[in-house]
């Protein structure tokens, strides 16, 4: 019945608890105190990290989210280092622009893997999603969070942060995967 997200990032949990809402389970915040150190080399692998030490720590079914931005000029990065790519939202953009600053190869993927874990932490379901888009040359809009400014859809014209909250969540990384998450959960909390 209780469902612990798994974050301490405001605008992840924002979107996690607004699209997993509804469903069958009561969601719950974990504690600021209990942090999650990312040791994994994948998105799929920090994320069933988070999960299952949170949902362990806390004996609660526990979800995880790991995302991040790949840029193809970059061979992939920030990739897993998003969050560790600049101590704030601008830093890590003004960061990224500065690296793409001599190329017109601006293609990127936003990457979300979520992790449900069970109470004694075994992971009871993962599930994975991307979403193309460019590094845009300067930042626009003021929705959304994180690198949301920067992260151009060719085919709306726009970007994450200009978007409203449901057309960003009907094609984003994230939306995807939590899409993923409810198709496929079999075993909820229910216990
Ligand atoms: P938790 O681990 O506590 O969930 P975190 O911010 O450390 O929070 P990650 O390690 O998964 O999370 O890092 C994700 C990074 O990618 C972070 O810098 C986010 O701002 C960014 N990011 C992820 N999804 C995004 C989205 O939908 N829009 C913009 N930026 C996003």
């Amino acid at each position: 019945k209780k469902l612990i997200v798994a974050t301490s990032n405001p605008g992840k949990l924002r979107e996690l608890q607004k699209y997993l809402a509804g469903e069958e389970w009561e969601l719950a915040l974990k504690p600021d105190e209990l942090e999650i150190e990312e040791t994994g080399t994948t998105f799929a692998e920090n994320a069933a990290l988070k999960a299952s030490q949170v949902a362990q720590a806390l004996g609660e079914w526990a979800i995880a989210d790991d995302s991040g931005l790949a840029v193809d000029a970059l061979d992939g990065a920030p990739g897993v280092y998003s969050a560790r790519y600049g101590k704030t939202d601008p830093e890590r953009i003004e960061r990224l622009l500065k690296a793409l600053e001599n190329t017109s190869q601006r293609e990127a993927q936003f990457i979300c893997a979520i992790a449900l874990a069970r109470p004694d932490g075994a992971i009871a379901l993962a599930v994975e999603a991307s979403c193309a888009g460019e590094i845009a040359l300067a930042p626009r809009g003021n929705n959304g969070f994180g690198y949301d400014p920067i992260f151009y859809v060719p085919s709306l014209g726009l970007t994450f942060a200009e978007m409203s909250p449901e057309t960003k969540h009907s094609i984003s990384h994230r939306g995807k995967a939590i899409g993923l998450f409810l198709a496929n959960r079999q075993e909820t909390p229910r216990s």
